[in-house]
């Protein structure tokens, strides 16, 4: 009901509507159109009423409850199980474990804050509430375990696209996960799996973006190196950017290249991904547990392995690694 009640005011934007209006609409009772529209306001909705005109959307509340993700979602399969939370340790840990109860493909778990977001190789992931997107996407795909760091460069792609189309920023991609915009990291992305050795069993992609935070909302140990869309969009005095929308929108650039994916394999996805990307052509470090590797990156091969040639000529297979450009 919420959901419908917010489409209403969407397909209504600045314009007065009469609570006559909503009640048939939403096939309810005028008493319960305004218990619905005083929980909206209870979720931080600015709504006004006006005698003989009735209510009218002030402010939008930028919260990302389901019922809220939902009135933008398109999706055929993606998100149309969401899982939401105030707050969470992790979406990842929720998503493992919804997994192995046997949620199918395509449940998502959105959390509006993360106290213990996780990156790659134990390292932290900072999700401050209100103003980030944590999301983790459980995928039941028929590959083979060694096909699954593929799916990190779809995500990849299906962000940038969905950032493009929301706010008009072009990112790059640093592969394998990392998202920049203006040089600095703005979305990270952690692909992890359940799987025998030949069989997986599911793969959860979980993306973390920062969206609306100020650069005091960046800690001490990140405040250079990280960024927001607020930050870099119109001088970061514009509104805040529209997260559930973002959120939908993700959801639905991913479904489309994960069919094609699924479809037509790599090759119809990694001219796309070579476009945003700004880790292959050029000299770079890939910084991996045991060693440094210091070279040109010649691309990506169709397994999603990053190709460096060393000064001597010869070309390593990089697997996972932090690159330095
Ligand atoms: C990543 O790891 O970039 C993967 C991050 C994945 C986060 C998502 S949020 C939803 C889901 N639930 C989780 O618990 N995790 C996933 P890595 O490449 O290892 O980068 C981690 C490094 O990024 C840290 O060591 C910091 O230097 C930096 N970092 C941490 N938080 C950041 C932030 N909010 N913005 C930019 N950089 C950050």
């Amino acid at each position: 009901m919420k959901e419908q009640l917010l489409k209403i005011f969407q397909d209504h934007q600045g314009e007065y509507i009469s609570g006559e209006k909503i009640s048939q609409e939403l096939g309810c009772s005028r008493t319960a159109v305004w218990k619905h529209i005083e929980e909206l306001r209870r979720n931080g909705y600015q709504l006004d009423s006006a005698p003989r005109k009735g209510y009218r959307m002030v402010m939008r509340a930028n919260g990302i409850h389901t019922h809220e993700i939902k009135q933008y979602l398109t999706t055929k399969f993606l998100g149309r199980e969401l899982t939401y939370f105030d707050a969470t340790e992790s979406t990842q840990q929720i998503a493992h474990k919804l997994a192995q109860e046997g949620a199918e493909e395509g449940h998502v778990v959105v959390a509006n804050e993360q106290t213990k977001g996780k990156g790659r190789l134990g390292r932290v992931w900072h999700s401050r509430s209100n103003t980030s997107i944590s999301m983790s996407m459980i995928l039941r795909p028929p590959l083979p375990p060694q096909k699954t760091p593929q799916l990190t460069l779809l995500a990849a792609v299906a962000v940038v696209q969905a950032i493009k189309k929301n706010t008009g920023l072009q990112c790059e991609i640093k592969w394998p996960n990392d998202i920049l915009l203006k040089g600095k990291k703005l979305v990270g992305i952690l692909t992890e799996m359940q799987a025998d050795p030949d069989l997986v069993h599911s793969v959860i992609i979980g993306i973390g973006l920062n969206v609306n935070q100020t650069s005091e909302d960046f800690g001490e140990d990140i405040a250079h190196l990280a960024t927001s869309l607020y930050l870099e969009k119109d001088g970061a005095s514009g509104q805040p950017v529209d997260r559930a929308r973002l959120i939908a929108d993700i959801l639905l650039e991913f479904e489309e290249l994960y069919e094609e994916y699924l479809e037509n394999g790599f090759q119809s996805i990694r001219p796309l991904w070579e476009s945003y990307s700004i880790s292959v052509g050029t000299y770079i470090y890939a910084r991996m547990i045991k060693e440094v590797i210091y070279g040109y990156a010649k691309g990506i091969t169709d397994d999603g392995v990053l190709l460096v040639e060393d000064e001597s000529g010869k070309t390593h297979h990089i697997y996972s690694a932090d690159i330095e450009i």
